[in-house]
């Protein structure tokens, strides 16, 4: 006469699983700005995750930080593979020693995947489902962080080579 209790609360738990599921498909939203007092960086962490299709190791992601005034920020280039669904961390430095950037100084970053063919290979395509770069100052303090995530965060293509985030 009566439902069983226990089917009701296990049909219940997986509605709502299934709901946290969809939400977590939802981009999140971009979280970014600096840590504490203004202070110049010195290095950097780049975390990048891959999606459904993968950054072949023979791809070029470059990373700038955008300025609130002045020309962008280039760093270190970094060169996949990163598997799908998988990700990969990496320390960097500025491009040019020479240059630095406040931390209350971030505008944004702007990102830029590079496909390097090799023999018989198509164009690479890359999904990017979640980036974040760490900005550190002297003796390792954070001093800025920018992330984002989605379901892809970006598609790029050889057509569709750039992507950038303000914050
Ligand atoms: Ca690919």
């Amino acid at each position: 006469m009566f439902g069983n209790p226990v089917r009701t609360l296990k049909r219940t738990t997986v509605g709502v699983t299934a709901t946290l599921a969809a939400l977590a498909a939802v981009a999140v939203p971009a979280q970014a700005g600096p840590i504490g007092a203004c202070v110049q960086m010195r290095a950097f962490y780049l975390h990048l995750g891959t999606g459904d299709d993968d950054l072949r190791d023979n791809s070029e992601v470059i990373v700038w930080l955008m300025q609130n005034h002045g020309p962008d920020v280039e760093l270190e280039h970094v060169w996949g593979g990163i598997g799908n669904r998988s990700d990969r961390g990496y320390s960097l430095a500025y491009q040019n020693p020479n240059w630095h950037i406040g931390s209350c100084d971030v505008a944004g970053i702007k990102v830029r995947m590079l496909s390097h063919n090799g023999i018989f290979q198509t164009d690479d395509n890359w999904n990017m489902d979640s980036i974040s770069l760490d900005g550190y100052a002297d003796w390792g303090r954070p001093s800025y962080s920018i992330s984002a995530s989605g379901s892809p965060v970006k598609r790029f293509t050889n057509s569709d080579q750039w992507w950038s985030l303000f914050g």
